[in-house]
């Protein structure tokens, strides 16, 4: 039988992730998370997909296809679109996707303008403040939905 798909999304500026502000991200840059999540899908039964981008369009396209092509949950961080997002949110609805909202830090701890996650409205899940942890432990909820 065909493994269940888990489809990790990163928005803007993850990609510059273990270079810069260590002390609010970390060490690890998102490749060294990707493989992690790949091992630890393994031992889940789960194949997992990570994917970078920099455009709000382009999580928006990947969401639908994610919905087109039966993945069975969403671990989504969308950065700083999180917080703006409207376009996100509306997809996510539309999807009916199961969608895990992950963050490294914790955003409500921060700035006031991080406190609002137009994703957190349609999510069904929230990790956050753990770190690189956060995905994996998004990713055990995963295994259990
Ligand atoms: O804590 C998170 O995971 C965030 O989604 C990260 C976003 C931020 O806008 C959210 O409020 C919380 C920012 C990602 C920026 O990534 C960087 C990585 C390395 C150096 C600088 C930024």
């Amino acid at each position: 039988m065909a493994l269940r798909k888990v489809l990790v999304l990163n928005g803007p500026n993850l990609n510059l992730l273990g270079t810069r502000e260590p002390e609010i991200y970390g060490h690890d840059t998102l490749a060294d998370i990707a493989a992690r999540l790949a091992a630890q899908g393994n031992a889940l039964g789960l194949d997992v997909e990570c994917r970078q981008t920099n455009h709000e369009g382009v999580l928006v396209d990947w969401l639908h296809e994610a919905r087109s092509s039966g993945v069975h949950a969403v671990l989504l961080n969308a950065g700083a679109y999180t917080h703006t997002s409207i376009a996100l949110l509306d997809a996510i609805k539309a999807t009916q996707l199961k969608v895990i909202e992950v963050h490294l830090s914790d955003p409500e701890t921060r700035e006031a303008f991080r406190h609002l996650s137009y994703v957190g409205m349609a999510a069904i899940d929230c990790v956050k403040g753990l770190g690189a942890k956060s995905y994996e432990v998004a990713l055990e909820r995963a295994a259990l939905l």
